[in-house]
């Protein structure tokens, strides 16, 4: 494994996250060469990793299940990276494969880089046609929407991009990352510095959402998605294992709420596995906990306590409706849920 985390590498060197390598977009008009079709491509995800997480949530939000199928791995990886071992006989039922390298094989032989989700895999070929997880979403909320739901929200809309994408750089810089930087570091000085600019980061984005139910405009949008994913890790994964510690989420009272609020949003809380989540970071990253030992805590059972955020108003889903239930087969199993 290289390039993203999980990889032994982190133990000697200033975390650097690699770029995404492959970047072909799959679009209306197929102007990159690739259009969007139902039925044609998969999306591979753990819904350990929050990158990848991020595509389950808008996937789901814009009621994508049925076009663009999900193929999820199994949140720890071995030498050979992720592994389908969830599914019958470890093989994903769809691609036929039993890992996920074997799609970036059949792109590009000898690539060098690491084979991260999410993925996305062009089913007849079975080969990977992207990693771009930064762009990933923003394709499937613009690009996709022929095949959205009725009721879908608009998670990217035009006239908010600007707003939404300086939040997210922000977000992006400090504390989607900014806990990895954490993390991984070598140097006392240099984990100092990531820390304080992780909290420096929280304590700003709850000032901006004390008065306000959502990080932009009044409904929910990428900007959300992409903190909710860090947010939702926090206690159990970064608050511990990255040494992200001056305090945990849940003593600070307006992003504590913020993220119950979301959590108990259809869509959100619906798709995550605190399973895999806590069994992929303290299992993988032997560098940082040798043992492996997965700790038993912390408390969930507060993720579904009353949020109280409804009182700044918002509409979450604007002029659209909450996605319906989870496909059966997508359901979190209980032990991954608070
Ligand atoms: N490293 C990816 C970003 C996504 C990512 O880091 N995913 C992690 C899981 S949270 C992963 O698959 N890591 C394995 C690897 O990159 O080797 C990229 O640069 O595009």
């Amino acid at each position: 494994m290289s390039g993203g985390e999980g990889n032994e590498e982190y133990g000697r060197k200033r975390f650097e996250r690699s770029a995404s390598h492959f970047t072909d977009r799959i679009t209306a008009d197929g102007r990159d060469g690739r259009r969007v079709e139902a039925g044609r491509y998969r999306l591979v995800v753990s819904r350990a990793c929050p990158w990848a997480s991020r595509a389950v949530i808008s996937r789901r939000l814009l009621g994508l299940q049925d076009a663009l199928s999900m193929a999820i791995a199994d949140p720890v990886q071995d030498d050979r990276s992720w592994r389908f071992t969830l599914d019958p006989d470890g093989r994903d039922p769809v691609l036929g494969i039993r890992f996920l390298k074997e799609a970036y094989d059949a792109r590009e032989s000898d690539y060098p880089g690491g084979v991260s989700v999410p993925a996305v895999v062009d089913v007849p070929s079975g080969k990977l046609v992207t990693n771009d997880y930064q762009r990933l979403t923003l394709d499937l909320a613009t690009e996709w929407t022929a095949l959205h739901r009725p009721g879908a929200p608009e998670l990217y809309p035009e006239r908010r991009r600007d707003e939404i994408d300086a939040v997210t750089a922000e977000v992006y810089e400090d504390v989607n990352n900014g806990v990895y930087r954490a993390g991984f570091a070598t140097e006392q000085k240099e984990y100092e510095e990531a820390c304080t600019r992780v909290f420096r980061r929280l304590e700003a984005l709850s000032d901006r959402l004390a008065g306000r139910r959502y990080l932009v405009g009044e409904t929910i949008t990428e900007a959300d998605i992409r903190l909710f994913t860090t947010l939702v890790r926090f206690d159990p994964v970064y608050h511990g294992h990255f040494k992200c510690n001056r305090w945990k989420l849940s003593e600070e009272p307006v992003l504590w709420a913020y993220a119950r609020d979301l959590f108990q949003t259809p869509g959100f809380g619906d798709t995550v596995d605190f399973d895999h989540i806590k069994r992929h970071y303290y299992r993988v990253h032997t560098g940082i906990n040798p043992t492996g030992i997965v700790p038993v805590g912390p408390d969930l059972s507060g993720w579904l306590t009353p949020h109280g955020r409804a009182d700044l108003g918002g509409r979450p889903f604007g002029d659209g409706t909450p996605p319906g239930p989870v496909p059966a087969a997508e359901v979190v199993p209980p032990r991954g849920r608070p």
